[in-house]
């Protein structure tokens, strides 16, 4: 049995190096000192909720998605799968713990400042450091993939109450 650790809290700004670099945006989760999981890769569940106008900032480029997104409020998406990543990530050698998570669905907008209900469920590895960074962004790639198989394992806790609202 897989143990289940779920994580609630907002979306903060990393270092930008997610979407830019490695071609994966990962939202970064706030507030994570009281993780007791060890570090690594996991894939599980996901879910964005937005309640409110000041939960969702606007940035250059984005007018058009943000102004579909307040037309949604509150905005709560479907339970989604996710892979993501908790630790130091040693191939940037980050003095600091981050929990980032990568939908595995496409979003076309930032959610800096939303909250997301994260429910890890299964280890997949130990983070690693490459050779180079296409190397790790091959083997983020071979993670999505295998996060995408796993996923409907988890189909259980998707309508589980105690960790994600259900969409009205
Ligand atoms: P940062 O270093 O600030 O975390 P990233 O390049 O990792 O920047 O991009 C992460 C941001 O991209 C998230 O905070 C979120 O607002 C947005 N985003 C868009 N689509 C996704 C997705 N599928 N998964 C995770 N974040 C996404
Ligand atoms: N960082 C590492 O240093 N080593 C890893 O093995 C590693 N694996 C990752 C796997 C996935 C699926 C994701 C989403 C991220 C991973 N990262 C890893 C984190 C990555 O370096 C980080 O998201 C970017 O540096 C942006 O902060
Ligand atoms: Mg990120």
């Amino acid at each position: 049995m897989n143990q289940l650790v779920y994580v609630r809290n907002r979306v903060v700004r990393g270092f930008g190096r997610g979407s830019k670099q490695l071609g994966c945006p990962t939202a970064n989760i706030d507030s994570i000192s009281d993780l007791t999981i060890s570090t690594g890769i996991y894939c599980g569940l996901v879910q964005l909720v937005i309640k409110n106008e000041a939960e969702v900032q606007m940035e250059p480029g984005n007018e058009k998605a943000y102004q579909e997104i307040l037309e949604k409020l509150p905005f709560i998406s479907p339970v989604l799968g996710m892979v993501c990543n908790f630790g130091y990530c040693p191939q940037f050698e980050n003095k600091e713990r981050s929990l980032e998570v990568h939908i595995l669905d496409k979003f076309d907008f930032n959610f800096y400042g939303a909250e997301l209900r994260v429910l890890i469920c299964k280890k997949m590895r130990d983070e690693a450091k490459y050779n180079s960074i296409d190397e790790l962004k091959e083997a983020i790639s071979n993670d999505i993939r295998n996060a995408s198989n796993e996923v409907s394992n988890f189909k259980e806790y998707q309508s589980d109450k105690q960790y994600f609202l259900s969409d009205p």
